[in-house]
């Protein structure tokens, strides 16, 4: 897609069934929330997290907390299916030992949607992003490292893999509004893992 960044087609697949049954028990633990952003607007994406830090926004900012604020407790630990994709994802991006201690999971319903923005909320910018793709399939817009530079569109797929790193791990991203479909295994929905390094 660019210089450090790797788009692995189907990568998920061979885990789906591992994975696709952790995102249940985690959000048994965790349910999916709409986070509002300092601005004071609610997310049209609805969120969780799984490891030792989750990210999180509220009124005062932007940041990653141990703790899940709804329920004043850790997140859900990150299960040995996650690690093992996010590492494995990775290392065949070029990236060795990716320990992620910080996995986001994104809930887009018909219409949600995720404007440009970049990821710099993490401490070490050196570590790549791992991004799993599960269920409808979205278009995913890849800016540059200026807001206003014209995004690249991708279509991204039910278990396809995209890892960032290097010089694209600061480009400009989002979302585009997702369509309205049913998935197989997955239903209305689509379902987004980021595995970061935010510690
Ligand atoms: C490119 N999520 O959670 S993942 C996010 O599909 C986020 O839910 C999108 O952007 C989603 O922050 C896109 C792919 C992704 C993640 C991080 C990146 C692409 C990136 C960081 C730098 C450049
Ligand atoms: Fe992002």
């Amino acid at each position: 897609m660019a210089e450090g960044a790797v788009l692995l087609r189907g990568f998920a697949r061979s885990f789906e069934t591992d994975v696709i049954a952790d995102i249940g028990a985690i959000v048994a633990q965790a349910p999916f929330r709409h986070m509002v952003t300092p601005g004071g607007h609610s997310m049209s994406v609805a969120m969780t997290n799984c490891g030792g830090a989750g990210w999180v926004t509220d009124r005062t900012g932007y940041r990653y907390d141990a703790n899940d604020p709804a329920a004043g407790k850790p997140w859900p630990a990150m299960p040995a299916s996650f690690r093992a994709l996010a590492g494995l994802a990775a290392a065949e991006a070029g990236f060795a030992d990716f320990s992620p201690d910080a996995c986001l999971i994104n809930r887009y319903q018909p219409g949600a949607r995720m404007s440009l923005h970049q990821d710099r909320d993490e401490r070490d910018l050196g570590a790549p992003i791992v991004s799993v793709s599960l269920g409808l399939p979205a278009i995913f817009l890849f800016g540059g490292l200026k807001r206003s530079d014209k995004p690249q569109r991708y279509r991204l797929e039910h278990g396809d893999i995209a890892v960032w790193g290097g010089p694209a791990r600061l480009n400009f991203h989002g979302v585009a509004p997702l369509a309205d479909g049913e998935h197989v295994l997955m239903g209305r929905q689509r379902i987004n893992l980021t595995f970061r390094k935010a510690r």
